[in-house]
This record gives C-alpha cells, structure tokens and sequence, in this order.
C-alpha cells in the first residue's frame, strides 16, 4: 500500500513511474516540528535502512545525511553526501515496518538519530511529495516500492563478465597489453573501459586518433576475443569553434545558460566547457543522440561521469581568485591575506553559489540549476538510455553512471565513484549494495581494489573475491598508483581462480538478477530482511544475502586468517579453491570462526536451495549455460534459470527456466 502526500508544488524528478493521487488529508507516522522536520521518535530496537549511495552503515542510524549530489573523492566516515539522491528509507522495528520517499528535486537531509538518537528527522529543502509505503516486511515495502518507481534497468548478459579499467591506459598498445596481459595468464575478461584519454582534448564523441588511429578495428578485433571495449562520456563539452558538438549545441540553445541566457562556461577536464540542458527534453534528445557516432564505431557501452555535474571552476569564481593572487604579487602580503587567497582557491571546485548562476529550459519553465542540481546525472543517462531505445529498441547496451537519482535506476547503473585501496572500502562496498537495492539500482559495483591510492596483492584478492558476486564488476584505479590488473600479480593462480569462480557463477548471477529485476526484489539484503524475527541478524553488518538463498560473508581485514560469521539458521557452507575444486559442509545456526586462506573464497547455501555451475570460459558468450553442476543445499527442487545469450530485451519474456534441480550429495 502507497499513500502519497504532496507538500507544495513539486518540481517533477521523475522518478515515479506511475502517477497515484496524491491524499487529501495527511495521516503519516511523523510529525512536523517548528523547524519544518518530520520527526519520528525511534525505539532501540528500530533499524533505519536507504538512502542508497552513502558512507557507514547498513543500519543508517547514529548519524546524518543530505542528498546532494557531489565529487569529492575523499570518501571518509565525515561524509554526509556522495555522488547520488536517492531519498527513500525503510524504517523497521517496533511498531512494524514501513518506507518512506522523500520525492525532492533539491536537497533532504536525514537526521537519523545523530541530533537526538531517539529521533529520525527529515527535511527538504524545497517542495516534495512524500509517499508512504506500507507491507508485511521489509522485503514486501521494498517491493511496492519498486513498483511505484518502475523496473530496473537490465544490461546485456556480457555485462556480468569481469571488466578491466584504469585512468592512464594512453592508447591503442595499452588496452592490447591488457587484453594480451588476461589472454596469456589464461583469466577471463569481458570489458576494457577507455577512460578520458580515448578523447581528442576530451572533447566528447571524438577520438584522438594518435593514440587510437582506428577505434572501430579495435574494437571489432576485441570483440573477436569476446572483450567490448566501454568508453567514457563526461558531462561537460569543450568550448572550441569548430567542434560541431559544441556548436550545434550553443546554435540551438541547448547548453545551460546564465542569467542574461549565454551558455553558461565552467572550467572541466577540456578546460571551458559548457553542460548539455539535460532537463529540456530536445536538449537530452539532441545529447543522447550523439552517442550514436561512438556505436557506429562497435562500441556496445558507456560510462557517466563528472554529471553531478562536477565542476572545477567557473570562469567567474576563478577569475576573481586569480586577480587577488596577482594583486598580492611583488608585496610583503600579510598571512591573512594569504590564507584568504588559499582559502578561496579551495572553493573553487563545486561552489554551490556557481550552481546558482545557470539555469535550464525545463517543460516546467526555467528553472536554477541550484533547485534541480541532483537531478543531473540522472538525466545525462536517460538523454543516451532514451536514445538507444530509438535507436535499436530490443538490443541492450551496457550503461552505467556517476552521479544519479532515483528514477535513473530504469535507465542505467552506477559505480559507486572514487573510492580507494582501502580496506574500509571494501568493507563499504558490500555496505552499500543492500541499500542500492532498495533504492532501484540494481546494477552496481565499486572500483575493485580501489581507485585512488595504491593497492596491496591480499587486498585485491579479497575485494576480487567480494566483486564475484557484484553484477557490475570492475577493477578499475588512477593516474600514478600501482598498476592493479590481476595479472600484474604474483598469485596469478589464485586471480585466476577467482575470476573463474565469478564465470561459472554467471547464469546464476544473472538469473538472480533478472529475477530481481522483474520482481522488485532486493538482490543483496541484510540478514535482517531474511530472517526478521532474529535479533542477533539485524546487527550483522558485514555479511549479506544474495539472491535465492546464498549468504555471503568477505574477509576484509588485512593479514586476517580469517573471520567470525554468524549463521541465522542451519546453512551449508561452500569453500572453493576454484570452480571446479570445492568442498560443502552443513554449518549448524550460531557463530562461527572460519579460517578463510587468501586462495579461497567461502560463502553458504540456506537449506531448500539450488546454486548452478557453468565451466569457467574466456567470455560471457563463450559460457555454456547447457552443461551445469549443481551445488545443493537440502532438498531443493527446482531453481529458475533467465538463459540465452542476452542481448535482447524481447529474450527475457522466454528465457525463463525451470530446471529440475539434482540430489544433493552428502
Ligand atoms: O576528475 O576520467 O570517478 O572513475 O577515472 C576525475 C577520470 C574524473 C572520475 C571518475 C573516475 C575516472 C576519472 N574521473
């Protein structure tokens, strides 16, 4: 049951996929207060779970958030906001459980027992509509949720393969040593991502062709070899004249302007740029469209980035540091003043006074970009998701972005941003996934053994073996740290191992997904979701469950023989070496002190499930989903397979399976 309440007069996100009336009298569990919060108080017991892209827990209390879409890739416990919006809470405990989404084109802000830690407390800063969303369980909110906000996003099959990234690739030699480098250490690879480099002075949809004089060969000849290759598109488009992109743009008025309606220059990775009007619906058509010349040259997918959007000066701002930097110049300049001047240059980069001063065409007027400021990414992502729908209406491209609002889970997925080599951040990877989930995003991932910073070989092995299970999984990292491909390593035995592991675990993964999907489920969940009535379950922060009955429990602890992992219930436990090299033991419910070697990776089937096994391949495409071991947990009957090869989206409404599933072997 959704109730939804309006508060003013909203400016359209577009999230809600379907319009429900909204209640003529309001009768909500929160109650206003004199700063215009809506308070609830919360008992001990009361989890707080949402806000998808977030630092800290699973459980949300004990501390604040706000929805403000931002790059800072500093990504720490003091952070109150990342890259996405996405306002929408599950409140669980005493008096039942429900969810809440606060429908805001401009900021919210979540006190979740950080003021008062009796005391959740929600604000937007601009009209909204509220909706309330009632059911059983938590598992049953999350679905009318989705419901309300329409389905997921499903990429092609290929996407669930293994992907290798790095900003610093240079050219055409690079991405062949990469390719070479996984062939010849016999891993398998589905993706090489170019990175902004590919660009000629990253100007979007070129290529610089020295670096790559014929992307269309490469990437047909990767394709050969079962890799695509996925560029990179930023928000920003270079100011230069003669580039038709930008020209076209500013001759139709389809770049943000400022207040006296010239675009509206920022400095961005070309240097000044200008943002296409995403939010004027010709703007985002014209936008999407140029995708068009990168997939006329084979490329299948593409990435979203700097689309908070992210921007590292206006030309205003920085012109008005520059003239006091060169006002000091030749003078004995008192510490003040230059503290001042650093100080200024300091807020430089994504000035919120700077989002105030462009403006889109929206078909709800001009609006301040400042007011629909998380809405960007968002819309940057549906402009090329509308586009390839027109274009080739069954076929499925890889897409996926930065920044995002709720609502973009129909169009794409999300990386999860600038994380780093950090042991914490794997440990943040898996506590974001469930809280994605709820929110729509479906597919996601983190940038496995991180992106800023230098990784160590334990910890790339241990993200590597939490990435198996995510369904966007890519070892991505940056300019100047250690190179981070698997087979850089000395344990190539192992990477191998466990990226096999992740390809004999593709039709399961993707059946899980699709499932998810197409149902409104959640595919990563606390234990607290599955086992409601389990006090101990709603504590657990570092285990999850994915899927139809599978646990998964990382190490994510440098130098750690191993861990503690609670079971809820009686589980069997699987401890693989390879795909092909396991063991299975029935683990009673209670703690357990495991011993997990670097060279394995453990997790747990619930009793009355079935998880299929392909042979490890090269590729997605060369996996064959007819030849399967079955790894039983009690007696299971059947499980649900998607087959095919996934590429379509008119497959999926006969691709579902229901296999008959073996004895399990004592
Ligand atoms: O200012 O394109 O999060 O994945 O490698 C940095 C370069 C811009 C930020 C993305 C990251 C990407 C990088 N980008």
């Amino acid at each position: 049951m959704i109730r939804k309440y309006r508060y003013g007069n909203p400016f359209p996100t577009g999230a809600v996929a379907c319009e429900i009336a909204a209640e003529k009298k309001e009768q909500t569990a929160f109650r206003l207060n004199a700063e215009g919060e809506f308070t609830l108080a919360l008992a001990p017991e009361d989890c707080v779970y949402g806000l998808g892209e977030a630092v800290r827990g699973i459980n949300k209390r004990g501390w604040h958030y706000e929805s403000c879409n931002e790059d800072d890739p500093i990504i720490t416990e003091k952070r109150i906001a990342l890259y996405g919006a996405h306002n929408f809470i599950v409140v669980a405990g005493k008096k039942g459980v429900f969810g809440a989404f606060f429908d805001c084109a401009d900021r919210v802000l979540f006190d979740i027992g950080y003021t008062d830690p009796d005391e959740l407390r929600v604000k937007a800063v601009a009209d909204f509509d509220l909706y309330i969303v009632e059911g059983k369980s938590a598992v049953e909110v999350v679905r009318e949720f989705r419901k309300l906000i329409g389905d997921s996003y499903i990429p092609p099959k290929w996407a669930f393969g293994f992907g290798q990234s790095r900003w610093g690739y240079r050219c055409e030699a690079d991405i062949r040593e990469v390719a070479d480098g996984y062939a010849e250490s016999d891993m398998p690879l589905d993706m090489i991502y170019l990175d902004i480099d590919y660009m000629d002075h990253y100007k979007d949809f070129t290529v610089n062709k020295e670096r790559y004089p014929d992307l269309k060969a490469l990437a047909a000849d990767m394709k050969k070899r079962g890799i695509r290759l996925i560029p990179i598109i930023d928000a920003g488009v270079k100011v230069e004249k003669g580039y038709d992109i930008y020209e076209e743009g500013v001759e139709k008025g389809y770049f943000c302007k400022d207040a006296e309606g010239e675009p509206y220059v920022v400095g961005v990775w070309p240097g000044d740029s200008v943002f296409p009007d995403v939010l004027n619906p010709e703007a985002r058509k014209w936008f999407g469209s140029k995708y068009r010349i990168l997939l006329d040259e084979g490329i299948e997918g593409f990435w979203n980035d700097m689309n908070e959007p992210s921007i590292f000066y206006s030309k205003k701002r920085l012109a008005g540091v520059l003239e006091k930097v060169a006002s000091a110049r030749g003078r004995n300049m008192p510490l003040e003043e230059y503290h001042g001047i650093l100080g200024a240059i300091g807020t430089l980069a994504n000035n919120r006074a700077d989002y105030a001063e462009f403006f889109h065409d929206t078909p709800n007027g001009t609006v301040s970009h400042l007011s629909v400021h998380n809405l960007f990414g968002c819309y940057m992502t549906r402009a090329a998701a509308e586009y390839f729908e027109e274009y080739q209406p069954d076929k499925r491209y890889l897409l996926f972005s930065r920044s995002s609002h709720i609502g973009m889970h129909r169009y794409g997925g999300i990386w999860t941003g600038d994380n780093a080599s950090w042991w914490t951040h794997l440990l943040l990877n898996l506590k974001m996934l469930p809280s994605l989930n709820m929110c729509g995003f479906l597919y996601v991932g983190a940038d496995i053994g991180g992106f800023g910073d230098n990784t160590s070989e334990d910890l790339l092995l241990r993200w590597t073996a939490l990435g198996i299970f995510t369904p966007l999984m890519r070892n991505h990292s940056t300019l100047d740290t250690r190179m981070q491909e698997c087979f850089r390593f000395k344990d190539k035995k192992t990477f191998r191992n466990l990226l096999g592991i992740r390809y004999a675990l593709v039709p399961w993964l993707y059946s899980e997904f699709v499932k998810s999907a197409t149902r409104g489920d959640m595919m990563f969940r606390p234990l607290a979701f599955d086992f409601p009535n389990d006090r101990r379950a709603r504590t657990v922060e570092d285990q999850l469950m994915v899927g139809e009955g599978l646990m998964i429990a990382p190490v994510y602890e440098q130098n750690a023989a191993g861990r503690y992992v609670y079971l809820p219930e009686e589980m069997k436990m699987i401890r693989m070496r390879s795909a092909t090299d396991y063991e299975e033991t029935m683990l009673s419910a209670g703690d357990h002190y495991l011993e997990i070697p670097l060279t394995e990776t453990v997790f747990f089937l619930r009793k009355g499930h079935a998880l299929p096994l392909a042979e490890p391949a090269k590729c997605v495409d060369a996996l064959d989903e007819t030849k399967l071991r079955w790894i039983v947990s009690g007696n299971a009957a059947e499980y649900e397979m998607y087959v095919g090869n996934g590429e379509s989206k008119s497959e999926l409404k006969t691709a579902l399976r229901k296999l008959k599933v073996p004895q399990e072997k004592k």
